[in-house]
C-alpha cells in the first residue's frame, strides 16, 4: 500500500508512522508513507497556502491551486484508488470502514486547517471524506495519523501473530475481554483460576463471556450488532 499525505504541517506527521508497528510495516516494504507539504506547491511570493473566505467571517481557507498542484503530479505518476480528505464533516471511522481501507493499493490523504479547504477542492478530488470523532480538532494531521494506523496494523504481515488483528475490539462488534501475564497474585488480586487451567474449551468460553459482559456494559450499542450478527 502507498499512502500519501497533504498536510500544512508537516511536522505533526514527523513521528507517528517512525515507531513500533507502522516503522516495522515500513521496513518490511508493507507500506510506503509519504508527507508532502502543501507550501512546496504554493507559487505566491511568501509560498502562501490559504487566503481570506468569500463573503466574510472568521479564519482563513487553505486555497485550491497548490493542493490541485500537488495531487495533479501526484495523479500523474500512478492511479489512486482513493482520495481522502479527514474532516469533522465526514463519514465517522470505524473498524468496518478500516477494513475496507485495507484493501486499497494507492491512497491519497487531504488535512484540513483552518477553516478547511475551498469546496471545489471536495467537489474536484475527494472520492471519500472521513471524521474521526464527534469532536472538533486543530487540523486533520492527528486524525490522519489515527486514520492511517488503524489501516496499516490491519496488512497482511503487519502484525507479527496473523490472528491478532481478528481477536481485536471491535472485528466481532465486541469489545476485547481482560487481559492478564505474571505474577498470578499481585497484593492479594488473583489472575481468574480458568486462565491458569489450560483448558482452551473453558478459556475461549470464559472469554467470550467476559467480551460478552463488558460490551454490555460499556456499549451496549455495539451488542445489537453483535446479537444479529450470530
Ligand atoms: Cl478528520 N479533523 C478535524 N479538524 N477535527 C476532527 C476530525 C477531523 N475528526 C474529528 N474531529
Amino acid at each position: 500500500m502507498r499512502i500519501d499525505i497533504l498536510t500544512v504541517v508537516p511536522d505533526l506527521l514527523e513521528s507517528p508512522f517512525n515507531h513500533s508497528i507502522l516503522q516495522r510495516a515500513k521496513d518490511k516494504g508493507l507500506v510506503e508513507i509519504n508527507i508532502h507539504n502543501i507550501r512546496d506547491y504554493s507559487t505566491k511570493k511568501h509560498k502562501n497556502v490559504d487566503d481570506y473566505q468569500y463573503g466574510g467571517g472568521a479564519g482563513m481557507v487553505l486555497s485550491i491551486e497548490p493542493i490541485a498542484a500537488c495531487i495533479d503530479s501526484l495523479m500523474s505518476q500512478r492511479k489512486y484508488d482513493e482520495v481522502i480528505y479527514v474532516t469533522p464533516d465526514g463519514e465517522i471511522l470505524n473498524q468496518g470502514l478500516c477494513n475496507q481501507l485495507a484493501l486499497k493499493g494507492n491512497i491519497i490523504i487531504l488535512c484540513g486547517h483552518y477553516k478547511g479547504v475551498d469546496e471545489r477542492v471536495r467537489e474536484l478530488y475527494i472520492t471519500k471524506e472521513i471524521s474521526i470523532g464527534t469532536y472538533v480538532l486543530s487540523g486533520g494531521e492527528l486524525a490522519a495519523a489515527v486514520l492511517v494506523d488503524s489501516v496499516v496494523r490491519l496488512l497482511p504481515g503487519v502484525l507479527n501473530d496473523e490472528t491478532s488483528a481478528l481477536t481485536d475490539s471491535f472485528q466481532d462488534n465486541l469489545l476485547s475481554p481482560p487481559v492478564y501475564t505474571r505474577p498470578p497474585e499481585f497484593r492479594g488480586m488473583k489472575v481468574p483460576d480458568v486462565l491458569l487451567s489450560g483448558d482452551f474449551n473453558k478459556i475461549n468460553a470464559y472469554r467470550e463471556e467476559q467480551a460478552i459482559q463488558r460490551t454490555k456494559e460499556r456499549r451496549p450499542d455495539l451488542l445489537d450488532d453483535f446479537l444479529n450478527m450470530e
